[in-house]
């Protein structure tokens, strides 16, 4: 009896101080690394904050490990360890190239999906993500009779660690007894390992409310979402892209406001996964608009929307949504005529949606207390099966469906004088659309601008689009704190990193010189921000394009990539947006050429900091 109290008593402190271990962690390892994203939820480039060492200690028979699964990815959703059980996930060397395999894997990975696959490998089929929900959320309590949601991801060629991880954290983030199915729908993908490994794993791996539907032709991702729709069974649709994962508690506070009104169409707040270092971060809670030429855009939400009373955990009314990921009553999103089956791929299916769901009676809105992560590229990594601009396709067509006398005057007068061609493109049969639209009894276009996106009116008929002012976001002045001030040795030769001119010379290139004590020239300093700056000058800098050449010093921008450099273990010099290591090229050679090269750990890549 005595014995099994202090079994209990022994549990509990150990999962006490557990807890206070990691939160201790994550205290003191507050860092500020910067990036800059494109087509994120905020306008311009932006740093976002995140906050983890990337200088981990970590075990490196799992590092080599996670190397050659990458390579056979057959392998990596079996033995890759979470993220919590593995700090290796946590580090900014995640992406490290150690062999001409895990070269070849971020190349192709580049390529074929515009993000950084090396490190999605290594991540493997589930992580830990940061809760970025307001502290206030973990106050609100949902109601126990949710309707059962019905998830559908449907897929083009997407790298398959993505959509795993897409998958899982759907399953582990979910309360069982409201998730009633996962669909995946292969938008008839190209590449082998969505095919039989694919199954495989859904087979072996996962539950079977996971389902796979196969298109037999590439329909895009808006028939594609139809055909997904057709055989679910559950109350609520749930849209997600391929590459997302879902946090804390996301689909709780989607359901239920569906549950109250069944023509509430509800979107999460999306969050930010970095293209290329994958690390998972917090957005701004912005709403959805769109400008004259049919582009979606990300809007301020006015102050006195986040004022009411419910405070920061309100549901914000969004005149549009981004279009990826959104809860919709499934009968209703048969109701109101699912999406328009003539547009093709890519495009316009998120406007035309947000037109019809405001139009014909229902409400579209952003719940702050759901977040979903998306991985944001740069470039979408695939084309339209003919080579056609479906966006421009499927734009035509929702204009003249839903635009009345706007389409004149504004998407036409400022599509058209760009792109003149697009005046004698045909964009199909609409009749079906036009008649569901009257069938629906909808309002105008102009009721919807009126009422819904007010903001738009500013701009007169005959006024041009204002170019959208970039929304403040408060950009630190302060320089980043210094780490580590010095002369940077390269143990092989004892010899120093120095400007090959001068210090102050924009883009000279940095070599090893014999080290001089006295030579101010020769001081580094490393900061938080992990630049390298030398003689308190310039930093330095390593341009993703040009891999072959030598760093050079630049002005320091603050947005990491190509300036960010982590001094790692075995005394490396890791340059962090090229997953490579610096190195001398030739020890011998007394001109002292410096490059970056695959991390082999020899000792031409051998630094040490010396203050
Ligand atoms: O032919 C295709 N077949 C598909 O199944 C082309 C794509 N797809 C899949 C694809 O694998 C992915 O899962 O469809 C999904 C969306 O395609 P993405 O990820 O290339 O689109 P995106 O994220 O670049 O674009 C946004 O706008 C699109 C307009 O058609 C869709 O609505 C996307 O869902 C949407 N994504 C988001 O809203 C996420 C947040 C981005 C923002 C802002
Ligand atoms: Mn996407």
């Amino acid at each position: 009896m005595g014995s099994v109290t202090l079994r209990y008593f022994c549990y509990g402190c150990l999962f006490t101080s557990a807890t206070w271990s990691l939160l201790l962690f994550i205290y003191f390892n507050l860092n500020n690394e910067g990036y800059t994203f494109s087509n994120a939820p905020y306008p311009g480039s932006q740093r976002v904050q995140w906050r983890f060492q990337p200088r981990l200690t970590k075990d490196p028979k799992r590092l080599l490990e996670s190397q050659h699964l990458g390579s056979a990815s057959d392998q990596f959703m079996k033995h890759m360890p979470k993220m919590s059980e593995n700090k290796l996930a946590l580090s900014s060397e995640l992406g490290m190239i150690f062999n001409e395999v895990d070269q070849q894997i971020r190349n192709a990975g580049y390529q074929k999906h515009a993000f950084n696959v090396l490190i999605s490998n290594r991540l493997g089929s589930s992580r830990d993500v940061p809760d970025t929900r307001d502290p206030k959320c973990k106050e609100k309590s949902y109601p126990i009779n949710l309707p059962s949601a019905s998830i559908i991801i449907c897929f083009y060629n997407e790298a398959l660690s993505a959509l795993l991880r897409t998958v899982q954290s759907v399953l582990s983030r979910s309360p069982v007894d409201v998730l009633h199915e996962i669909i995946l729908v292969d938008d008839n993908s190209d590449f082998t390992n969505l095919k039989g490994e694919l199954e495989d794993y859904i087979q072996k791996s996962l539950p079977r409310k996971v389902r796979l539907v196969r298109n037999s032709v590439r329909e895009g991702l808006i028939r594609g979402r139809m055909i997904g729709a057709s055989h679910a069974t559950g109350d609520v649709l749930v849209f997600l892209d391929s590459h997302c994962e879902v946090n804390e508690m996301w689909l709780q506070p989607l359901l239920a406001p569906i549950k109250q009104d069944r023509k509430t169409v509800v979107c999460p707040v999306i969050d930010i996964i970095n293209a290329d270092t994958l690390i998972y971060s917090s957005s701004p809670i912005v709403r959805g608009g769109f400008n004259w030429g049919l582009h979606f855009k990300w809007d301020p939400v006015p102050a006195s929307m986040l004022n009411g009373p419910e405070g920061p955990t309100a549901a914000i009314k969004s005149p549009t949504m981004a279009g990826g990921l959104f809860a919709m009553n499934r009968n209703y999103f048969n109701d109101l005529g699912q999406y328009d089956s003539g547009m093709d791929v890519w495009g316009g299916e998120n406007l035309e949606l947000s037109f019809r769901i405001w139009m014909c009676g229902g409400r579209l809105q952003i719940i702050p207390c759901s977040r979903v992560g998306h991985i944001f590229r740069k470039r979408r990594p695939y084309g339209s099966p003919g080579g056609q601009d479906t966006m421009a396709h499927n734009s035509l067509r929702l204009t003249h469906v839903w635009m009345d006398e706007y389409k004149l005057f504004k998407f036409q007068e400022q599509y058209f004088a760009l792109r003149p061609e697009l005046r004698v493109q045909s964009y199909g049969d609409i009749s079906e659309r036009v008649q569901l639209r009257k069938r629906l009894n909808c309002k105008s276009f102009k009721w919807y601008l009126d009422n819904v996106y007010p903001e738009m009116q500013i701009i007169g008929p005959n006024e041009r689009a204002r170019v959208q002012q970039p929304l403040l976001v408060n950009k630190a002045v302060k320089r980043p704190k210094v780490l580590e001030r010095g002369r940077i040795r390269h143990l092989q030769t004892a010899k120093c990193i120095s400007a090959q001119n001068h210090p102050s010379q924009k883009a000279g290139i940095v070599v090893v010189k014999e080290c001089d004590l006295s030579d101010p020239d020769q001081i580094w300093v490393y900061d938080e921000e992990h630049e390298l700056v030398l003689a308190n000058l310039l930093c330095l800098d390593m341009a993703e394009t040009r891999l072959s050449d030598s760093p050079r010093l630049m002005k320091c921008h603050g947005s990491g990539g190509s300036q960010q450099w982590t001094l790692g273990k075995n005394n490396r010099i890791y340059q962090v947006s090229a997953g490579q290591c610096l190195q001398v090229v030739d020890p011998a050679d007394i001109k002292g050429y410096i490059a970056i090269a695959i991390c082999d750990g020899s000792a031409a890549q051998q630094w040490q900091i010396e203050s």
